[in-house]
């Protein structure tokens, strides 16, 4: 039958990394007799790090479960990665427990994941208890540490041990509440007297933690004050009180991997932190009645439970581990999961032991499961009953910073890494993939180098795929900032027909990731319509970073070629810009075009042995890309001061190379840039020509 809700404690072991979370698990694992041997982290031979990679880099990179049972009560121990790379799990984690144990070094003190997993307690409103581990390491100092942690994080934070020895010699701890001391022999402890070195800093604290225990009741603070102490009894009452609501955080020691302080954690972890049921309701949305609402932590409740972690292996299949809310989740039912719409049958259910699965027939609200080859669900996503559609708070995850380009070393590989990368991302919601078409290239991103990395590594372990990283192609991309116009023409006189072409371009910026447009801004029907569409053509081909391909023959692409800068360096085009207008030439002859052309400036038509020409016009307009942000370009319009670059890939930008990259190219094209790439391309003469007629038009 289903656990006693009551005597359930869901505890996330949160941390730094290396700081002994792990070693700490595994400790209260073998103090409460779960485990008949203390395993240790350096042979890879603990519970909670199980994971090939675990054990190969002696770190943590999943969240995984322990259970014990000690004193009539349920542990469930989540055992989280604390470096930066792998918080994210450590989050989620956190997102199924009643509080939190904030393991510190004694030697570092509170460091930079110490910080973030605490404000992860915080945001999910967690009580929690510091233990400050490693105090048998060369240069450990408890109050040193102590005094990081109040300088450092927020909340109202007391010992309630004061270790005895330090460093090699640390062996054991005074409890302020009961003044008892327990020192350890070859990990066996045994009661003491107190040590004579301790007996004024006992004195010292135990004054403060009765001042702090004080101060959660105003009862108790006018007693306090009055007598001047509180008798044990006062003392536990409101400690208890305190540090489940989260208004006092107890610090404890330990060194764990000598088993000192795993059983006074324990007593606190049973004794002074919430149950399910303290922690009550949770809220939701009821899919139904389509508003909020609650599930209670009541066993005959409908079943509500939060998927947090999934893994997936070759062999065994998908595992989903979730945490039940509320209801009874019974082997061998049939589970509503909401958010994909899908059935799931719940087949086998188990408690989980690290890896080691135990099956069970029910699991009552607030226990911790795992379930087998669930076809659908993913991390986040909620499990519940049919007839009650209800939805818990989704896990949220991270975005990914850092992308590298994947490479198959053997060919033939790409369908392999779709799918590996596919499965990996079900159990990783922090890894991405995708192919990007500018660059030819299957981009992976993920939280760190060191995810990435591991990720690949996972790709062969798992799925026999090999592959290596490469650093993305970065497509930058150019935009115009200003608004301008301008014209270019086309003469030649040849011994046959003569030619002439007349085209008005104008430019100007769009919104943000609007992309391109082009107006036809003809009004009067001064070029013919069909005309257009093959204008609109040569400024696309242009607009798509492929200006070689531009209509070269004929006037009208030789007039469109002086007007639009050439623009190969980057060779990804210039998104977000509206090229409008009125467009292609006209054809005709000379005199009947005499009228048009005077009016647009005078350009003489009348040679009088052309018989073929062509006037083109074309008018852009575009609107400023970023609004206030951005200054207008004063100058031309596709100058180079209006010319700006533009990380496709925006998460790349968080790497620090490639915000250097990108300010490079940026500082570069302040220079001369545009004209000397042009000039390039043709006659000196005609090109200046088309370019001075680039004015900006505000
Ligand atoms: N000296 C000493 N080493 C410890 C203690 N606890 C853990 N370690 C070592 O610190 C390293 C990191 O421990 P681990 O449990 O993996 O830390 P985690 O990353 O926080 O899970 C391992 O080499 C452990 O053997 C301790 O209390 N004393
Ligand atoms: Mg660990």
């Amino acid at each position: 039958m289903a656990l006693e809700t009551g005597k359930i404690r869901n505890v996330g072991v949160v941390g730094h990394g290396g700081v002994g979370k792990t070693s700490l698990v595994e400790s209260l694992l073998f103090t409460a007799g779960a485990v008949t041997r203390l395993g240790k982290v350096d042979d890879g031979s603990t519970t909670t790090d199980f994971d090939p990679d675990e054990v190969k880099r002696k770190i943590s990179i999943n969240t995984s479960i322990a259970y014990c049972d000690f004193k009539g009560h349920r542990l469930n121990l989540v055992d989280t990665p604390g470096y930066g790379d792998f918080i994210a799990d450590a989050r989620a984690g956190l997102r199924v427990v009643e509080a939190a144990v904030v393991v510190v070094d004694a030697v570092a003190g509170v460091q930079v994941q110490t910080e973030k997993v605490w404000k992860f307690a915080s945001e999910f409103e967690l009580p929690r208890a510091v233990v400050v581990n490693r105090l048998d390491r060369e240069r450990s100092d408890f109050f040193r540490t102590l005094e990081s942690l109040t300088r450092r994080l927020k909340g109202r934070v007391v010992p309630v041990h004061i270790p005895v020895g330090e460093e090699s010699g640390f062996r054991g701890f005074v409890d302020l509440v009961t003044q008892r001391t327990t020192l350890y022999t070859d990990g066996k402890p045994a009661d003491a007297a107190i040590p004579a070195e301790v007996v004024d800093r006992v004195k010292e604290w135990r004054e403060k933690l009765v001042e702090a225990a004080a101060e959660t009741d105003d009862d108790l603070l006018a007693k306090y004050l009055e007598e001047g102490s509180l008798d044990e009894a006062e003392m536990i009452k409101a400690l208890r009180a305190g540090i489940s609501q989260g208004k006092i955080v107890p610090v404890l020691c330990a060194a764990a991997t000598k088993g000192i302080g795993s059983q006074a954690l324990l007593d606190l972890i049973v004794h002074e932190f919430p149950s399910p049921i303290d922690r009550g309701e949770v809220g939701g949305t009821d899919l139904k009645a389509k508003q909020a609402g609650t599930r209670a932590p009541d066993a005959k409740a409908p079943v509500a439970a939060l998927v947090f972690k999934t893994l997936s292996d070759p062999h065994i299949g998908k595992l989903t581990l979730f945490r039940v809310y509320s209801g009874t989740l019974r082997a061998d039912s049939t589970l509503l999961n909401p958010t994909r719409g899908a059935k799931e049958r719940m087949g086998h259910i188990s408690w989980l032991q690290g890896k080691t699965q135990k099956n069970v027939e029910a699991l009552g609200p607030g226990e911790i499961g795992v379930a087998q080859k669930l076809k659908e669900t993913q991390t986040g996503d909620t499990l519940g009953d049919e007839a009650h559609p209800f939805e818990l708070p989704r896990i949220t995850f991270p975005e990914p910073a850092i992308n590298f380009a994947v490479q198959p070393k053997s060919r033939g590989d790409e369908d392999k890494i779709s799918l590996a990368l596919a499965r990996i991302a079900e159990e990783d919601p922090t890894v991405h993939h995708h192919f990007d078409p500018e660059t030819k290239q299957l981009l992976i991103s993920g939280v760190g180098s060191l995810h990435v990395e591991m990720t690949v590594e996972r790709m062969k372990r798992k799925y026999n795929v090999d592959v290596s990283l490469l650093p993305p192609r970065i497509p930058y991309k150019e935009t115009v900032k200003g608004r301008a116009e301008g014209q270019g023409k086309y003469k030649k006189q040849t011994g046959g027909r003569g030619q002439y072409g007349d085209t008005w371009l104008r430019v100007e910026p769009l919104a943000r990731g609007s992309g391109f447009e082009f107006v036809d801004d003809i009004f009067g029907g001064a070029v013919p319509r069909n005309f257009i569409p093959s204008v609109e053509k040569g400024v696309r081909v242009h607009e798509e970073g492929h200006p070689g391909r531009l209509p070269d023959r004929g006037p009208q692409g030789l007039a469109l070629r002086r007007l639009l800068p050439r623009r190969r360096l980057l060779g990804h085009g210039l998104p977000d810009r509206r090229v409008a207008g009125p467009a292609e030439g006209l054809h005709g002859r000379p005199s009947d075009l005499a009228g048009t052309r005077r009016d647009r400036g005078g350009h003489h038509a009348g040679r009088g042995r052309r018989r073929h020409h062509r006037r083109h016009e074309l008018a852009a307009r575009a609107h400023r890309r970023d609004g206030a942000q951005r200054r207008d370009g004063g100058g031309a319009g596709v100058s180079a001061d209006g010319r700006d670059a533009d990380l496709r890939v925006e998460p790349a930008l968080h790497d620090r190379r490639a915000r250097r990259l990108r300010d490079g190219v940026l500082a570069l094209r302040r220079g001369p840039g545009l004209p000397g790439r042009e000039d390039r391309q043709g006659g000196q003469g005609r090109q200046g020509e088309g370019r001075e007629a680039l004015k900006a038009a505000d």
